[in-house]
């Protein structure tokens, strides 16, 4: 049977703002209070998408959910009769709740959930596990969407099984595919799960980080690879550097990124990394014998803090034709000499995969931490299962321009933190998520 990958980028929510809730997303702190452009966000997003979608790369498109999240805000006490009298008692009493209530944040669609594909799991069946997102509480309230989301999608238990989010609080916090990387030859061959952590709610003697946080834990990642049924010699457990999580990587897709056979990855990206990158070759050569083409950036080449800055690895690796990787990178590196430099260097050595290097505009994402890999879901299905899929969510042309028109009836091209309780903006989502709907032939998606 064959497989093929299609990234499910997120369509960015009319809400798009920079109220600066991340600790340890630096881009997230230093743009705190900017004022942010909802409409280029969205179409900065759907043109990388779609120009992907052009070059022969399958696209599809998951949507926003509806923020603020009214809900939330009731359950964290804001009482009131309408909608609108939640939404002025929490924006006068407690700002960053209805800020933490507003976030679009769950654009970055890396982070919606870890799917495992039919080939790799014991039933033959797709799994998906939306993310908890536990480690911060504006992403908390996302999974509740993601689950009712990918059940729309993903509506056939023949074929797909989504699995709740995983339960147990903050020793079961879980990020997603943003710490996930499945390596194989094909994507129909077996494949290697990589599963990075940050943490442990257990093991009380691993290393941890002294100023940001470590978001995922190890028990989410065993547990995932346990519930998906993954076959024990096909995943692998590795710990993140505490030394790059206080530098701003509160993912490991901020510090390295995989694709089939091809790991492009930092110096300092794993604890004991030499030792964690025998062990993935090792992992992967039991599995399949073959190995795997690992291309480490040293520290003198591209430091810690600029890799950071110019979410190099946040990039997404895409195969052109056997052997030929095209790396999609933010602008941000181009802008970067000592990146640029590297990039130029891998695109005359003929032993190197990436052989070409297509850059985009995504500022507006970028400004809260989000680069094209965060902005993308990679999603592994057989034609088959693909036949089964619910919604109008491929991406082409006609959806394109359908949810372009959209973008540019509906968002605003300027929105502060303070114009968040705007009970117009409230009223402003729910027309445009009611018309969404509609144009994705999702219907009922959206519970306000
Ligand atoms: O979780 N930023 C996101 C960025 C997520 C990036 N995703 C991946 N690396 N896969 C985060 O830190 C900022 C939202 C705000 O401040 O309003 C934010 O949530």
């Amino acid at each position: 049977m064959r497989y093929r990958e299609i990234n499910f980028d997120g369509l960015v929510g009319p809400t798009h703002n920079y109220a600066g809730l991340s600790t340890g997303n630096l881009a997230s702190q230093l743009h705190r209070g900017d004022r942010s452009n909802p409409r280029s966000a969205a179409l900065q997003g759907l043109e990388k998408a779609m120009t992907l979608g052009r070059r022969g790369f399958p696209q599809a498109i998951l949507p926003p959910p509806a923020r603020p999240e009214i809900r939330a805000l009731r359950n964290w006490g804001f009482a009131g009769k309408s909608d609108e009298d939640v939404l002025a008692e929490a924006g006068r009493s407690a700002p960053q709740l209805l800020a933490a209530a507003a976030s679009a944040s769950a654009m970055w669609t890396a982070n919606a959930c870890t799917m495992t594909p039919s080939c790799d799991s014991r039933d033959g069946r797709a799994h998906f596990s939306p993310a908890n997102l536990n480690a911060k509480l504006h992403r908390s309230i996302e999974p509740g969407f993601t689950h009712r989301l990918l059940s729309a999608i993903f509506d056939d238990e023949e074929r797909f099984s989504v699995h709740p989010p995983l339960s147990g609080g903050d020793g079961m916090a879980d990020e997603g595919a943003a710490n996930h990387t499945r390596f194989c030859q094909s994507f129909s061959a077996a494949g290697l799960h990589l599963f990075v952590f940050g943490r442990s709610a257990i093991l009380r003697d691993l290393p941890g980080p002294r100023h940001y946080p470590a978001r995922q834990t190890l028990e989410s990642c065993q547990s995932i690879a346990r519930r998906h049924g993954i076959p024990e010699e096909q995943s692998l457990f590795l710990q993140q550097s505490p030394a790059a999580v206080d530098a701003g990587v509160f993912h490991n897709d901020v510090i390295s990124v995989g694709h089939l056979e091809t790991f492009l990855v930092h110096e300092d990206a794993f604890l004991h990394q030499p030792d964690a990158l025998s062990r993935l070759q090792d992992a992967y050569f039991l599995l399949t014998d073959r190995r795997l083409q690992i291309i480490e950036v040293p520290r003198d080449r591209v430091s810690l803090r600029e890799a950071v800055r110019t979410y190099l690895f946040n990039s997404q690796l895409l195969e052109m034709e056997p052997g030929r990787l095209l790396l999609v990178v933010p602008s941000e590196c181009t802008r970067s000499k000592a990146v640029s430099t590297l990039l130029e260097t891998y695109l005359r050595d003929p032993e190197n995969p990436v052989s070409e290097v297509l850059s985009f505009n995504l500022h507006e994402s970028m400004r809260n931490g989000g680069g094209p890999a965060c902005l993308r879901q990679r999603i592994v299905l057989s034609a088959n299962e693909e036949r089964h899929l619910r919604g109008r969510i491929l991406l082409d042309e006609a959806l394109c321009q359908d949810l372009t028109g959209w973008v540019m009836r509906h968002y605003r091209d300027h929105l502060s933190p303070a114009d968040l309780g705007d009970p117009r903006l409230l009223e402003e989502v729910r027309t445009a998520l009611d018309e969404l709907s509609g144009i994705l032939h999702l219907p009922d998606l959206y519970q306000f």
